[in-house]
């Protein structure tokens, strides 16, 4: 679900802060988890300005809180173990708190995360020392500096190609709330359609084929990933939708019990729940007021 208090709310680093007086640097406030906002605090301790640097280093995801184009970005960097990132999308809600609600390409301007945005679009990962944009490389890159993307360029290009599918599935998933509710219904039709003939056969027949736990190769990619991600939520709305399909049935247990994701599976982790009305008129609000 996405309000403002959520996505506020959300903002919260995990672990515990180190002690010291500055009680801004704690504040719920999304603004006070910036670097300045700990700059501004007095002089830092050795342990604070570890805590800073901790903090600095966190991928930052500038997004609203809930599923849409980011889930997939939170899914790898779950399953590469690095759950502590700050997930940031206050700026717009600032703005519209001080001046009402205002599109996308107005935001951008009197923003901070606006101004490094380079097409005008989220989602946005600040990582690194970049402010990366469009999914698939924030996916790429995420995937190749977390050994989730093969082992050479064949194994890599496979893995791509199997991301690239499953993301056209999946996407049909990111638009469907979206639909007006007549073609909601025709559209669980078409994706079940298109799961069960187009997608679902070339993975189960490639999961038989190699009698690997793994879509490629004998570890985990970013291609195995996605795809959980997409059974996933695809059962959520079509629960037997693996029913034809044995070798991807156990497949998604045993991904599923990959104790990163695991984790994030379980209650309480950074995966965002299915989207709902608010989620849509939210979105609405904040990209096409
Ligand atoms: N190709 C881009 C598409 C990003 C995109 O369409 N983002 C939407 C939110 S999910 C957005 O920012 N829309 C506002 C706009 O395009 O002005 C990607 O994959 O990241």
């Amino acid at each position: 679900m996405l309000n403002i208090a959520v996505s506020i709310g959300e903002i919260l680093p995990e672990p515990r802060p180190p002690p010291g007086p500055p009680a801004a640097l704690w504040s719920r406030r999304a603004a006070d988890s910036s670097p300045s906002a700990l700059c501004s605090s007095g002089a830092p301790s050795g342990l604070q300005k570890a805590w800073k640097a901790i903090m600095t280093e966190r991928p930052k995801l500038h997004y609203p809180n809930a599923r849409g184009r980011m889930e997939s970005v939170r899914w790898v960097l779950a399953a590469a173990g690095v759950e502590a990132y700050l997930p940031l999308m206050h700026e717009p809600l600032q703005c519209r708190a001080v001046a009402g609600p205002l599109p996308m390409t107005d935001w951008w301007k009197v923003s901070d995360t606006g101004n490094h945005l380079l097409f005008q679009q989220v989602p946005m990962v600040e990582i690194d020392g970049m402010k990366l944009v469009q999914t698939r490389s924030i996916l790429h890159y995420i995937a190749e500096k977390h050994q989730l993307f093969g082992k050479d360029l064949k194994e890599r290009t496979l893995i791509d190609m199997y991301v690239e599918g499953t993301l056209d599935l999946l996407e049909l998933l990111i638009m469907h709330p979206f639909l007006k509710p007549d073609d909601q219904q025709r559209e669980v039709v078409n994706m079940a359609q298109k799961a069960i003939i187009r997608y679902f056969p070339v993975f189960e027949k490639i999961l038989r084929g190699h009698g690997q736990s793994f879509l490629v190769g004998n570890q985990l990619s970013l291609a195995d990933v996605i795809l959980l991600q997409t059974i996933l939520a695809l059962e959520e709305k079509i629960p037997n939708i693996l029913s034809a399909f044995p070798f991807l049935q156990e497949y998604t247990v045993k991904i599923s019990n990959i104790p990163t994701i695991k984790r994030f599976l379980e209650p309480g982790s950074k995966k965002k729940p299915p989207p709902d009305e608010i989620y849509v008129r939210t979105v609405y609000s904040i990209f096409m007021p």
